[in-house]
C-alpha cells in the first residue's frame, strides 16, 4: 500500500513539473515576463503639472509629491492573444491577437490576473494610479512630456484625430521615455485604485480610496481627445462597466514588495 502511495505521489510530482515545464514554455508567458520593464522606485509630482494646466480638470489640479518603490509594469497593454490564453475566450469587440483586449470590467481583469498568476507563479497584478502616472511620465527618466513620451501626440497615441475609429497593434507608436508603449491612448487602461480625490500631502505608495463606487482608468483612447491622453488626466468607471474602448496593462510587484 505503502509503495502505490509513494509512487503515485510521485506520478503527481512529475505531472506538476511538466505542468509547470510546458507553462514556463508558453511563448506567450515568456513574452510576458520579457516585456516587463523595470521601474525603479522615484519621488515625482503627481497632478496637473505647470505644461497640464491649461487642459487640467479639477480632480487633476492638485499637485502633490508622490513616493512610489520600485515596480514592474507591461511596455504593452494586454494584447488579445495573451487574454485568450488564459481566460479561453475573447470578449473584444475589435478583432486581432496583437490588438489590445477591450470590453472588459474591473472585475474580469481581477479573474484574468487569479488565473495568469496560477499559470505562472507570478505576482501581476494592475498598477496603481500613482505606479500608472509615474511610469506614464518615463519614472526618474521623465523629461516632463504632456502625453506618454512625447509634446506632439501623433508621436505617440492612437486617439480620435488618427486612430480611423478603432484600437491598433499595440507598440505601433513611439515609447516613452522608459520604454512603454501605448499609455496615451489606444485603449483606457484600469487601474487598481478606486478614485478618490487627490491628497495635498506628500504620499508613498497610494493606494487610493478604501471603498468607493469607481475605479480609475487612465490614458485617454481611440475613440477620444487628446486632452484626455494626457498623463495626469484621470477618468474612472463602475467595476462593472465594459465597453470597447476599456482595456488594461499588467504589473508586477518585485521581490521586495507584498
Ligand atoms: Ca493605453
Amino acid at each position: 500500500m505503502k509503495k502505490i502511495y509513494t509512487i503515485t505521489t510521485l506520478l503527481a510530482l512529475w505531472l506538476n513539473a511538466m505542468a509547470q515545464d510546458v507553462n514556463l514554455r508558453s511563448p506567450l508567458l515568456q513574452e510576458l515576463d520579457d516585456n516587463m520593464v523595470l521601474v525603479d522606485g522615484g519621488t515625482f509630482t503627481m497632478g496637473a503639472s505647470q505644461n497640464q494646466l491649461k487642459e487640467a480638470e479639477s480632480d487633476e489640479k492638485t499637485c502633490h509629491q508622490v513616493t512610489v518603490d520600485a515596480f514592474y509594469i507591461c511596455k504593452y497593454e494586454v494584447t488579445q492573444d495573451l487574454w485568450t490564453y488564459v481566460m479561453g475566450k475573447n470578449p473584444s469587440h475589435f478583432r486581432g491577437a496583437r490588438l489590445p483586449v477591450e470590453d472588459i470590467t474591473w472585475n474580469d481583469c481581477q479573474k484574468f490576473i487569479a488565473k495568469l498568476n496560477e499559470l505562472t507563479g507570478e505576482t501581476y497584478r494592475l498598477p496603481s494610479e500613482a505606479e500608472w502616472e509615474f511610469a506614464a511620465r518615463g519614472g526618474n527618466l521623465s523629461k516632463g512630456y504632456k502625453y506618454a513620451g512625447s509634446n506632439t501626440i501623433n508621436d505617440v497615441a492612437w486617439y480620435n484625430a488618427n486612430s480611423g475609429n478603432s484600437t491598433h497593434t499595440v507598440g505601433g507608436k513611439m515609447p516613452n521615455e522608459l520604454g512603454i508603449y501605448d499609455m496615451s491612448g489606444n485603449v483606457y487602461e484600469w487601474c487598481q485604485d478606486w478614485k478618490a480625490p487627490y491628497s495635498n500631502q506628500h504620499e508613498v505608495n497610494p493606494q487610493g480610496a478604501e471603498e468607493g463606487s469607481c475605479r480609475v482608468n487612465r490614458g485617454g483612447r481611440w475613440g477620444g481627445s487628446a486632452r484626455a491622453c494626457r498623463t495626469s488626466d484621470r477618468s474612472m468607471s463602475s467595476p462593472h462597466y465594459h465597453f470597447y474602448h476599456l482595456g488594461m496593462r499588467l504589473a508586477r510587484s518585485t521581490k521586495n514588495q507584498k
